[in-house]
């Protein structure tokens, strides 16, 4: 079955110019849109960029184009919010589960490195699990995760059946980490956001779920992370190429609640 008429629109920004030319990353995003609403999602992109903390960009580009392929429906991953009264704390946490999801702790360690090496990233470093080294060659570009969404009413529903904040970046984390960790490939996700305000991250695995840290990083600290603990033996174009380009919606109704 064919889809009809839904786009990939996707927003990028930076300052100090383009991120090509060394500029800073503010902020990106990615959603689905039918063709009705298409001036609401760029509009919802650009609004998202022009009011970032990370600062205000002077670089912006935003694109929609039309996806061919099926779209695929997926149940969010099962959600969890760790307390934690610290970073280290919460670091330690964050450790002790991607272990749990079968990690090596060396390779997690390596990763930690990494992600120092990189700190203007704007998508997603992919770690072989078995060696602990970068198995992407994209550099501070990292690898982008795209068409994907959630209806907004569906979120909301989902978020009052569990008692989660109706918050549309926890919407977008959600929404990353269910199409990342679906796929065979993914062994472990690691996250935390580059915006100074927000010190919540996550580990999402397929037997763990979506776990929530409150406490990943220092208040006011810039520096992102996100890493997809990778199962270094599978085909790692397609698995790009999975990442990058098959569409995905989150649906969820409360039969489907465990
Ligand atoms: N694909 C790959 N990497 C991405 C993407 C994407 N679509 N979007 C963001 N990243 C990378 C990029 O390197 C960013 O610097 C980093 O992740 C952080 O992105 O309370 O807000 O959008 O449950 O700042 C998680 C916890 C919040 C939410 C994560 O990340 C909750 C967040 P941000
Ligand atoms: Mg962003
Ligand atoms: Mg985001
Ligand atoms: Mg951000």
């Amino acid at each position: 079955m064919r889809n009809e008429n839904f786009f990939s629109v996707r927003m990028r920004a930076s300052k100090d110019g383009a991120h090509e030319n060394g500029g800073k990353h503010i902020s990106g995003g990615e959603l689905i849109s039918t063709y009705d609403n298409l001036k609401n999602a760029v509009n919802f992109l650009l609004e998202k960029a022009l009011t970032h903390t990370r600062g205000n960009p002077d670089f912006m580009q935003i694109q929609f184009e039309l996806i061919e392929e099926t779209i695929t429906k997926l149940l969010p991953l099962h959600t969890a919010t760790n307390e934690v009264e610290s970073v280290q704390e919460g670091q330690i946490l964050a450790v002790s589960l991607l272990m749990k999801s079968g990690v090596p702790k060396k390779s997690i360690e390596r990763a930690f490195q990494l992600i120092d090496e990189y700190p203007n990233l704007r998508g997603a470093i992919l770690v072989n699990i078995w060696n602990g080294e970068r198995i992407d060659d994209r550099h501070e570009k990292g690898v982008r995760v795209s068409r994907m969404d959630w209806l907004t009413t569906n979120f909301e529903k989902w978020a009052n059946y569990f008692t989660i904040p109706r918050s549309q970046r926890i919407k977008e984390a959600l929404v990353l980490a269910t199409k990342v960790n679906s796929h065979p490939a993914t062994i472990s996700e690691l996250c935390w956001s580059d915006d100074p305000e927000y010190t919540t991250g996550y580990v999402a695995s397929k037997n763990l779920g979506y776990q929530r840290i409150t406490n990943l990083k220092e208040y006011g600290d810039e520096h992102g992370c996100r890493i997809f603990f990778v199962d270094g033996r599978s085909d790692i174009d397609s698995y790009i190429d999975y990442l990058e380009k098959l569409p995905i919606i989150v649906q969820w109704e409360e039969e489907n609640a465990t």
